[in-house]
């Protein structure tokens, strides 16, 4: 996504030496020591205003739009910074470009007015403090709106429009080894926020669909009833992605987790999450428990359309894509992700910076 793009954000203190001193650069040339003293004032103002709104308004403009990202990645920003913070800290950096150009502005008129040397000297000195307090007072702002793209930055190259598949399941079932059967590519890993787990991030081709598969070791591993809030919700704005969930189920005993355990993890996710859901039964070259000895799959699993496959023989392979490209397939995927009238309107910028 065009996060990548999010340039770098300063410091204030940063920004204003850097703006200060690229214009003791500048020098302007004029046979007349005075106009040569007044052109360089003036081009040195010239010069403050445009390096600190240059670098400014392009961290607002590269910065996404809170009301155009998709619903996955405003939660998780949201649970991470706050939306809200975020609207106003680029509002507020808005606000000290026009306050900076503004100050420089009015110090460049009134030298333009002057004759005196000692008069524009001090007008450019006390210009630069002005401008540097303007820059200081959004030091907060440039703090949220780089927590706000370390996070955009970091979380996992998933696309919100592509009918996704996440796998789930108790440790050791065979998640890792169907999403890499399933996967065109070795899947890729990134760390998940909020979470201390990391998830691998598969795609599968058919013709020329593409769909992706996520692995999630330790997302869907437990009820997220035993999960502190803000980890439950950043688990469930996985939901906010068009998802089917592959839930599998070893019934070989080989995961050390049993069927009943197994059951119950399943139950919880149905609870959990509104997403369609297959059933996978992993494992099937192995030895099962004879059928009379499992216990009966959750009532709210009854219905689901349960794959019987086998990673190691490939067995079942096939058909399980045919029944989760077609459940891929019924997604409700929203094509562009276009916001409402009224939260462009929100989204609009505040004239004054946030004083946090
Ligand atoms: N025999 C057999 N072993 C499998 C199959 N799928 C996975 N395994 C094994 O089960 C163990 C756990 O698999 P893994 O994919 O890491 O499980 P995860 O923890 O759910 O990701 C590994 O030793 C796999 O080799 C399968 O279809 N047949
Ligand atoms: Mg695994």
């Amino acid at each position: 996504m065009a996060d990548d793009s999010i340039p770098t954000v300063p410091r204030a203190d940063e920004l204003i030496s850097k703006a200060f001193a690229k214009a003791n650069r500048v020098e302007i040339y004029d046979r007349m020591v005075f106009y040569a003293q007044r052109k360089t004032a003036l081009a040195k103002l010239d010069s403050v205003s445009a390096t600190i709104s240059t670098r400014l308004l392009k961290l607002v403009e590269r910065h996404p739009t809170i009301d155009r990202l998709d619903p996955w990645r405003r939660e998780l920003l949201d649970l991470q910074v706050g939306n809200d913070k975020v609207r106003k800290a680029l509002g507020g950096l808005q606000w000290c470009t026009e306050q900076a150009n503004e100050i420089c502005r009015k110090g460049q008129s009134q030298i333009r007015r002057s004759k005196s040397k000692d008069f524009i000297s001090q007008k450019v000195i006390e210009t630069y403090g002005r401008v540097a307090s303007v820059v200081r007072q959004v030091s907060p702002a440039l703090k949220v709106v780089e927590r706000s793209r370390e996070l955009l930055l970091s979380l996992p190259d998933i696309d919100a429009q592509l009918p996704t598949a996440v796998v789930a399941g108790y440790a050791n079932v065979g998640k890792s080894a169907l999403v890499g059967t399933l996967s065109t590519a070795s899947p890729a890993v990134a760390s998940y926020p909020f979470t201390t787990q990391e998830i691998h991030l598969g795609h599968l081709s058919v013709g020329r669909r593409r769909y992706q598969v996520i692995d999630t070791p330790g997302l869907l591993d437990r009820p997220l009833a035993e999960r502190n809030d803000v980890e439950r919700k950043a688990v469930l704005a996985l939901t906010h992605l068009p998802t089917v969930i592959v839930y599998l189920i070893d019934p070989t005993g080989t995961s050390g987790a049993t069927l009943q355990e197994q059951y119950h993890l399943l139950a919880a996710v149905i609870e959990d999450f509104p997403a369609p859901m297959v059933l996978v039964r992993s494992k099937s070259d192995l030895p099962r428990l004879p059928a009379e000895e499992e216990p009966p799959l959750p009532t709210a699993a009854g219905d689901l359309p349960v794959f019987e496959v086998s990673v190691q023989s490939g067995l079942g392979i096939g058909e399980l894509k045919e029944g989760l490209v077609a459940a891929l397939q019924r997604l409700h995927v929203p094509s562009i992700f276009v916001p409402p009238p009224w939260e462009v309107a929100a989204a609009e910028p505040e004239v004054e910076p946030d004083p946090i």
